[in-house]
């Protein structure tokens, strides 16, 4: 299944599948603040990427919730991984305050980086608890503003693992770019 709408001069796109299989220049990794294999995305990103991503995050001294930092793709089709720690629902005011953080970190980065095209996962929307359709809003939200100011990001994929979360975003999509 695949949506997709252009923003400003860029293209935002929802798709179905598996992110670890993207040929974005860069994949997007919900990650912990160890930056550490983990479970759910993270544990099949670096599955996917070999021992060699582990090692190169070893040497990253972690990771605050709501930034992001960049790392090589090792054995991944995409060239890069950024990695971002979304926050752990608590339905606390600072929720979508520092899930926007980290699709708005991760853009940053992509852009100071030359990166063109890139995929996210839905952050935080797995072990750490947040609502899909909450999850949705804040972070098409945040895209949608980034990709109006700036034009050097031209593709956001957005990868969900289940057709049921594909239709809440779809559902959200529309609210939010009409
Ligand atoms: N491709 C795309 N989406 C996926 C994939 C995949 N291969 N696998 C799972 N999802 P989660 P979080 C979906 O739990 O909530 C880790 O252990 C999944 O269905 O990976 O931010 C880290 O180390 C869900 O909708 O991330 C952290 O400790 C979404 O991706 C913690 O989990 C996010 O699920 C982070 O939890």
């Amino acid at each position: 299944m695949k949506v997709a709408k252009r923003v400003g001069e860029s293209t935002l796109e929802l798709v179905t599948g598996d992110i670890t299989k993207q040929e974005t220049g860069a994949i997007v990794n919900a990650a912990n603040k160890r930056l550490a294999p983990g479970g759910g995305v993270a544990g099949a990103i670096h599955q996917a990427a070999g021992p060699g991503l582990w090692e190169e995050c070893r040497g990253l001294g972690g990771c605050e919730t709501g930034e992001a930092k960049i790392t090589s793709g090792h054995n991944l089709a995409a060239k890069h991984v950024i990695h971002t720690v979304g926050p752990v629902y608590q339905g606390s005011p600072d929720d979508p305050v520092l899930l926007g953080d980290c699709y708005r970190n991760s853009l940053e980065l992509a852009r100071d980086n030359g990166i063109k095209s890139i995929s996210f996962p839905a952050i935080s929307a797995g072990i750490f608890g947040y609502p899909m359709a909450e999850a949705a809003r804040v972070s098409l939200k945040v895209v949608r503003d980034f990709l109006l100011k700036n034009s050097s990001v031209k593709l956001v994929r957005f990868v969900l693992f289940k057709p049921a979360d594909f239709m809440i975003y779809r559902q959200a999509l529309e609210q939010i770019v009409p």
